[in-house]
C-alpha cells in the first residue's frame, strides 16, 4: 500500500489530561486509519498516483481526474492533515514560541494573547467540521484561517478557501474533543494550547 499510518509519536496518554487517552486512541487508531485506507483503496491501481509524495497529491489535487478528486481531498487531506497534528504536538509541551517565529507572530498578530484569541476564533466560527489554521501566505506573511472537513491550505484557494504552507493546524471536529469536552469546542481550543509543541511547530514555519 502507498501510504500507511504511522504510530503517535508519543504514548497515547502522553496528552492527558488536556487531551485523553481514548479520544487519541480512537482518533488516530479508527479515524485517522480510515483515511489512510480510503486514500489507498482511491489511488490504487493509479500508478502515477500511487508514486507520488502525500503532499504534492494534496497539492496537486484540482488538477486530478474528477473521479479521484473527491476521495483525495477528502482522505488525503485526512491523511496529510492528522500526521501533521499528531507531530504539532506533545508531551511536556505547551508555552509559547521562541525565535524567529515568536518574532513573527508578534509583528503580525500583536502578541502571543492575540494570536492565540485570533486562532481560537478561527476554530470556533468554522461551523460544522473542519480545521483552523496558522499559515504562511502566498506573500510570505503569517496568516490565521480554517477550512471545511479535511481540506488545508496546501490545496489552494480555489478548493480550501485560503493558501500556503500550514505551519499549525488544529482539529475542530467533534471526534477531535467530543469525549472530553462534549460541545465544548471553546474549552478544548484553550487547553489545547498546552499540548502545542512549539519546537516542532517552529519547524514549519
Ligand atoms: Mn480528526
Amino acid at each position: 500500500m502507498p501510504h500507511e499510518l504511522a504510530p503517535l509519536p508519543y504514548p497515547k496518554e502522553a496528552l492527558e489530561p488536556f487531551l485523553d487517552a481514548a479520544t487519541m486512541e480512537i482518533h488516530h487508531g479508527r479515524h485517522h486509519k480510515v483515511y489512510v485506507d480510503n486514500l489507498n483503496k482511491a489511488i490504487t491501481g493509479h500508478e502515477a498516483l500511487e508514486k507520488m509524495a502525500l503532499e504534492h497529491l494534496i497539492g496537486d489535487v484540482s488538477a486530478l481526474p474528477e473521479a479521484i478528486r473527491g476521495p483525495v481531498r477528502n482522505h488525503g487531506g485526512g491523511h496529510w492533515n492528522h500526521t501533521f497534528f499528531w507531530r504539532s504536538m506533545g508531551a511536556n509541551a505547551g508555552g509559547a514560541p521562541t525565535g524567529k517565529l515568536a518574532d513573527e507572530i508578534n509583528a503580525v498578530f500583536g502578541s502571543f494573547d492575540a494570536f492565540k484569541e485570533k486562532f481560537e476564533q478561527a476554530g470556533l466560527t468554522r461551523f460544522g467540521s473542519g480545521w483552523a489554521w496558522l499559515y504562511r501566505n502566498a506573500e510570505g506573511t503569517l496568516a490565521i484561517g480554517s477550512t471545511a472537513n479535511q481540506d488545508n491550505p496546501l490545496m489552494g484557494k480555489a478548493i480550501a478557501g485560503i493558501q500556503g504552507k500550514p505551519i499549525l493546524g488544529c482539529d475542530v471536529w467533534e471526534h477531535a474533543y467530543y469525549l472530553k469536552y462534549q460541545n465544548k469546542r471553546a474549552d478544548y481550543l484553550k487547553a489545547w494550547w498546552n499540548v502545542v509543541n512549539w519546537t516542532e511547530v517552529s519547524k514549519n514555519a
